[in-house]
């Protein structure tokens, strides 16, 4: 995730431009990505990979434990988390100057604007350690790092900063100057003078007697009395704040750590930690948010599909032959098999059919089947009764004599209702002896509906159903059903619960239009959900299907599909 906007500087270009400006540039140490950015939500200008502090991160001492790996890793965290130049602490640069070379290589193409390397000898120690050995390459050999690291570096606003130990270990400020000449001549674009002197005396003597435009850096660690204004007064251009984001963090989690283990209670600390929406914050979840809302599949629960597909079908004998109506093939391809390969582009991949008439003739071995033996005498809601095991979770519901365009089913899929039908409003708009005038479709009652108009826009949100049923008369309705619908997980159970009430109370008893329940067909049920004040919603098509119920249907749909 980057932080960056678009057309920004290179950070090695913005690192130096800065640092041509005439007010210091105020560095603050890090570790990882988080407190880089904190550094940034601070206000500094650059960030220090700090060898202290992500030595210290990984709970060694600050003396070349750590590779040159895991720091270039920690320095990238900083890198990407932030919008800062990152400039990165490389102790000795992990060798001579030959390692010097893939150090810059590896730096450079990681995106760090600067790196800085002192004079210790391998394996170095922190400047400020007490009882250990302190010893410096000479000033050749440390020349020659430099030089290597100048001439390896690509981008030429690329920084390399030379630091000489020399106060440190003992030496002279003769001593000191010298090597800064030294590896200003060998071309370092600043150098860092370390003192751990208890006051700014040294370093700015060390500055007053530097006579070159090459920059100064200082690092008022020990020396902390100081201010940037006065340093910079002195001449230095970079003042680093190495550690005190880290120190800043132990403070913070000893005390609230200790507290919390003493009362042994979680919010013994409250006092003194950020709430976890302060952590999201700063880790960036609304960005994650954002993008999972933008480029994640929409995470809806899996659907499974029941096609009903148990009736016969007089009208279609002579194409048929013997085949149920759901093998009926035009231009090759069966409907059942353009159904599944519809559902499938949708997602929904678990599919079951409801079989009757010629049910030997649907196997295949991705469905799974029921059988309505009692195709002849029953209606679609007994063979719905017959697949009830699948009314669990997201159900689509659809008839086994329809060709439907995937976008169609797209829009259900997406619908939030419980109990979602899918009409078209195209019905209202076919001419005289079409299909729809001359069949008996059924139709819908819609809620506050628009009148339908030839330039058709799909209403945004689904739009609630008031009645749906084949005697529903053509002036006082709105659409057609087009014998598609989605049930919720709460719609399935609804349904199920419905479906078992009805059936207790007989088979023969009367539902909605249906003189009895075995002869019902949907609508009768999703009239009788609306009556019992369950909300059904309907999202609408213009076309984009075609139901083959004659053989006038089949030659429509022969010259439509591909
Ligand atoms: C670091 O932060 O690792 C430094 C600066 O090298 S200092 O610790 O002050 O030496
Ligand atoms: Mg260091």
């Amino acid at each position: 995730m980057s932080t960056s906007g678009p057309a920004t500087l290179r950070k090695t270009t913005a690192l130096r431009r800065r640092l041509a400006e005439s007010r210091p540039l105020l560095v603050g140490g890090a570790h990882n990505g988080l407190s880089g950015k904190l550094v940034q939500e601070a206000g500094f200008d650059a960030i220090w990979a700090s060898g202290f502090e992500i030595s210290a991160s990984f709970g060694v001492p600050d003396a070349n434990i750590l590779t040159m790996a895991e720091n270039l890793e920690a320095a990238r965290a900083m890198n990407t988390a932030t919008t800062l130049p990152v400039i990165a602490d490389c102790d000795t640069g992990y060798g001579n100057a030959v390692n010097v070379i893939r150090t810059v290589q590896e730096y450079e193409a990681s995106g760090i604007a600067a790196i800085c390397i002192e004079d210790n000898v391998f394996p170095k120690r922190c400047s400020f350690y007490s009882e250990v050995k302190r010893e410096l390459v000479s000033s050749e050999e440390h020349a020659g790092k430099i030089r290597a690291a100048k001439s390896a570096q690509r981008d030429p606003d690329f920084l390399v900063i030379a630091r000489t130990e020399a106060l440190n270990a003992g030496w002279s400020m003769e001593d000191a100057l010298a090597r800064a000449n030294a590896y200003a001549d060998a071309g370092a674009d600043a150098i860092l003078i370390h003192s751990k002197a208890k006051t700014p005396d040294e370093v700015l003597e060390f500055a007053s007697r530097w006579k070159r435009p090459v920059p100064l850096v200082a690092v008022p660690t020990t020396y902390k009395g100081v201010s940037a204004s006065r340093l910079a007064e002195a001449g230095f251009r970079i003042v680093i704040y190495a550690n005190h984001g880290l120190r800043a963090a132990i403070r913070g989690m000893q005390s609230a750590l200790r507290t919390i283990r003493e009362k042994a209670q979680a919010d013994a600390a409250d006092d003194r930690i950020v709430p976890l929406e302060e952590v999201y914050r700063l880790v960036g979840v609304p960005e994650l948010q954002r993008d999972e809302k933008t480029f994640l599949p929409v995470g809806a629960p899996p659907v499974r599909a029941v096609v009903l597909a148990a009736g016969y079908q007089p009208h279609l004998k002579a194409l048929l032959r013997d085949a149920p109506k759901s093998l009926l093939e035009i231009k090759g391809r069966t409907i059942l098999a353009r159904q599944l390969e519809t559902l499938a582009a949708c997602g929904v991949a678990q599919v079951s059919v409801v079989r009757g008439f010629g049910k030997e003739r649907i196997q295949l071995p991705t469905l799974r089947t029921y059988d309505n033996d009692r195709y002849e005498s029953t209606g679609e809601l007994y063979s719905l009764g017959c697949a009830a095991k699948e009314l669990t979770g997201r159900v689509l519901c659809l008839y086994g004599d329809i060709v439907f365009d995937r976008a169609v089913i797209q829009r259900l899929l997406e619908a939030p209702g419980d109990v979602t039908l899918v009409v078209d409003r195209s019905w209202r708009d076919e001419p005289p002896g079409s299909r729809a005038a001359e069949a008996a479709p059924d139709l819908v009652v819609e809620k506050d509906s628009r009148p339908a108009g030839r330039r058709f826009v799909p209403s945004a949100a689904p739009i609630d159903v008031v009645r749906v049923g084949g005697r529903i008369p053509a002036a006082e309705a709105h659409s057609e059903f087009i014998g598609i619908l989605l049930l919720s997980e709460k719609g399935s159970k609804v349904v199920r619960e419905t479906l078992d009430e009805l059936v207790a109370k007989g088979w023969d008893r009367p539902l909605q239009e249906s003189p009895s329940l075995e002869r019902a067909g949907l609508t009768d049920l999703l009239q009788e959900l609306i009556a019992r004040g369950q909300p059904v919603q309907a999202v609408e098509t213009y076309k984009g299907w075609i139901e083959i119920d004659s053989f006038e249907d089949y030659q429509r749909a022969w010259s439509m599909l591909s």
